[in-house]
């Protein structure tokens, strides 16, 4: 993940960073993430992880009146050079992309799946739909109600076929971000894959046309301009990239 553009509390980064690195140092397979001494979800495989998920909690759903402004915040716009997640490669792409609505997108999932290939907003649109109002929460300190309408993540990585030994869920973004969450959370049912924000299509600012809500962690796990999804069997947080190097939590759960 790259966050460099944006202000840290240099408290909490003292604090997550060195949890991260003392649990690192006390075992080599598991994940060093601040979270996992409550993460057992980390090490098990998606076989264990459906025996587990019916246990799981939904999180709040609002009401259509709940709604509230939204900003956009972070990279807005992928094609912009002046932004600090650009990448040259990735921005022209999205540029193109953006200039036909996306009709040309597409989301590619492989890794640990029996079907890898990829998915078009048509595709994602035929599947069935689910839509949620829910309440997201930025590390910063603000948070905002939206509805979200996408397809859950778990029919997408069904539709791919999730091989038994799959623990984690890499996302890709066109400004560059990576970032990773467990089979539960991916899994969850209110983990969707969101095309649509309040009854429109998901606009520039807020992740279109494809972006993650991850409802059950704060809102930098809700990788938005989506290109790109892995299924692994390994934990990586991406090294000097990833959350944990960068004095945040891998797992922000809420
Ligand atoms: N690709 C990408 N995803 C991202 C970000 C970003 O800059 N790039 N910012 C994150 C952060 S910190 C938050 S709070 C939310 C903001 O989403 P919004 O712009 O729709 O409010 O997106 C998250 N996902
Ligand atoms: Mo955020």
């Amino acid at each position: 993940m790259n966050k460099s553009s944006m202000p840290r509390r240099t408290f909490i980064k003292g604090l997550t960073a060195s949890a991260g690195m003392l649990l690192a140092g006390c075992t080599q397979t598991e994940p060093p993430t601040y979270g996992n001494l409550l993460r057992m979800g980390d090490l098990l495989t998606y076989k264990a992880h459906r025996l587990l998920l019916p246990a799981r909690s939904l999180v709040r759903e609002y009401e259509y009146s709940d709604i509230s402004s939204a900003p956009a915040i972070g990279t807005t716009n992928p094609a912009d050079p002046w932004q600090a997640g650009f990448d040259p490669e990735y921005g022209d792409a999205y540029d193109r992309l953006l200039k036909d609505d996306f009709a040309d997108w597409r989301l590619t999932v492989e890794g640990r799946v029996s079907r890898p290939g990829s998915f078009s907003l048509t595709d994602l649109k035929r599947m069935q739909a689910r839509t949620q109002i829910t309440r997201h929460t930025c590390e910063e300190g603000w948070s905002a109600i939206a509805q979200w309408t996408g397809v859950p993540l778990s029919s997408v990585l069904e539709a791919a076929g999730i091989q038994p030994d799959a623990r984690f869920v890499q996302f890709f973004a066109y400004d560059n971000w990576e970032d990773g969450i467990d089979m539960l959370d991916a899994l969850h049912p209110q983990t969707i894959l969101a095309y649509g924000m309040n009854g429109r299509d998901l606009p520039i600012g807020h992740g279109a046309p494809l972006r993650l809500r991850v409802e059950t962690q704060l809102g930098y796990k809700s990788l938005k301009f989506l290109r790109r999804i892995v299924v692994t069997h390994e934990f990586d947080d991406h090294g000097i990239f990833g959350n944990i190097q960068n004095g945040w939590a891998w797992y922000a759960g809420i």
